[in-house]
């Protein structure tokens, strides 16, 4: 464990990162002080804007708070080290450390990735961006093996000596562009997952990616060719068979691609335990989450897309005909960029709440739509127009507060109407 004694540590933030990072530091010995702009319970409140100038050893930001602004900053100056609480949290961990990154899908893939480690042996707990921050896993009683490490752009911009042993790279997109001035900038953020690492650290990539070439890359993709590949249903390793998607309840490439990733950072996993483990495994709620297979009907609930963004990505990954219900709250988006992907991928479009009437106005000219006022009605109406071989793909778009308190609940009505619940998987 790091030795802190005699050190003076001012943990930023205290939210559960910071809350955490702080018991960490005191347990390794630092005398430690914890400051928000807000009241927050056993921190010290400091301004807002301009924060405190402080001079201590080692400073510790919470994710959330922005690395460069003035609050840091205040911090920083004057003092030691300027340390992410991933970094120290590391610092505090000595075993097998995978990382894995990406705009999508994180969540998911860390969750496969511990569920696998610990179908091969290793105690493994998935921690990081997921939620649970490394600080508060470092200090439980039984220390796990192997940690399946979720990691933002946030959490990377202050690492300092942190090198995975296995890095994850799933893709990337433009996002959070409330905290940095430009897509480059985000993308220079992520890429530090890869500054400390060598030659012989395993980097699992999707093919295209146009990564710096560093460490042992094995490549994933469910379009180009690549060590991990999808033929169909099935996940191939090379020119080999590995698993066939249909044995799990994950749908859709973007999911194939998780479990690709998944499986090729996994040392030692044989293809009986990817399909044992993988078929036990429930996606998170309200993405793409299979809820039931009705007559050969795939219904998908996807309540979690609240952009246009995350619906074009559900509607990217489909790869059956496919009946789209969308809306929810009119938050003033352009939905026309949709089109081409709609045309491709949407057999018929059901709309409800705020914005269903300029959602069919949009695109009734490509795909047949019909207009409903609540999300039951749409889901009648998409289970009555569906074949055997269809998916019912619940992709809102938007978000739900026009008629639901949030996501959840949303996602939760689409599961409760969605017809014979029980006759499932
Ligand atoms: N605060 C300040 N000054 C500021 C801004 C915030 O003092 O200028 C204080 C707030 O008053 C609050 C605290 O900082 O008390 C919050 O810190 P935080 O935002 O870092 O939140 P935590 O509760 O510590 O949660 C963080 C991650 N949050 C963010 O990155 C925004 C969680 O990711 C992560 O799960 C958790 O640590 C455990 O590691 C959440 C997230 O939304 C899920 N992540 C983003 C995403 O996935 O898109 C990146």
């Amino acid at each position: 464990m790091l030795d802190l004694t005699g050190k003076t540590v001012a943990v930023l933030g205290a939210g559960r990162s910071g809350q955490a990072a702080a018991r960490l530091a005191s347990h390794c010995g630092a005398s430690v002080t914890v400051y928000d702009s807000r009241e927050a319970p056993g921190a010290v409140v400091a301004t807002p804007k301009t924060g405190c100038d402080v001079n201590v050893d080692l400073v510790v930001v919470s994710p959330g708070i922005e690395t460069l602004g003035d609050f840091v900053q205040s911090f920083a100056r004057g003092s030691g080290a300027l340390w992410g609480e991933v970094e120290l949290a590391w610092q505090c961990f000595d075993g097998h450390t995978i990382g894995i990154t990406g705009t999508n899908g994180k969540t998911t893939t860390t969750e496969l990735i511990r569920d696998l480690v610990e179908a091969t042996g290793k105690s493994c707990v998935a921690c990081g961006n997921y939620g649970v921050p490394l600080s508060e896993v470092v200090l439980y009683e039984e220390v796990p093996q192997a940690i399946s490490l979720e990691l933002s752009s946030f959490q990377l911009e202050t690492i300092v000596d942190f090198k995975p042993d296995a890095v994850v790279w799933l893709n990337f997109s433009p996002d959070h562009m409330d905290r940095y001035t430009s897509v480059e900038e985000y993308r220079d953020a992520k890429l530090r997952i890869f500054e400390n690492i060598t030659d012989d650290t395993l980097v699992v990539v999707r093919a295209g990616e146009n990564l710096p070439p560093k460490g042992r890359s094995v490549t994933f993709s469910s379009e180009e060719s690549s060590d991990w590949s999808l033929d169909g249903e099935t996940i191939l390793f090379g020119e080999t068979a590995f698993l066939a998607m249909s044995e799990t309840r994950l749908r859709g490439l973007h999911n194939a691609e998780n479990v690709m990733a998944a499986c090729a950072v996994v040392d030692g996993l044989t293809s009986e335990v990817a399909r044992d483990t993988l078929s036990k495994y429930s996606p998170p709620e309200h993405r793409c989450e299979l809820v039931s297979i009705i007559d050969g009907v795939e219904y998908l609930n996807d309540s979690k897309a609240t952009n246009l963004h995350a619906l074009e990505s559900a509607l990217r990954s489909q790869t059956r005909p496919t009946i789209l219900i969308a809306g929810g709250k009119q938050k003033g988006l352009d939905y026309r960029p949709l089109a081409p992907l709609l045309k491709d991928r949407v057999k018929q479009m059901v709309s409800f709440g705020e914005i269903g009437q300029v959602l069919a106005e949009t695109f009734s000219s490509i795909v047949p739509c019909q207009t409903v006022e609540t999300l039951d009605l749409a889901v009648a109406i998409a289970a009555a127009s569906s074949e055997r071989g269809d998916t019912v793909l619940f992709s809102p778009g938007t978000s739900s507060f026009d008629q639901f308190n949030g996501y959840e609940a949303r996602g939760d009505a689409f599961k409760a109407a969605v017809p014979f619940l029980t006759k499932t998987l």
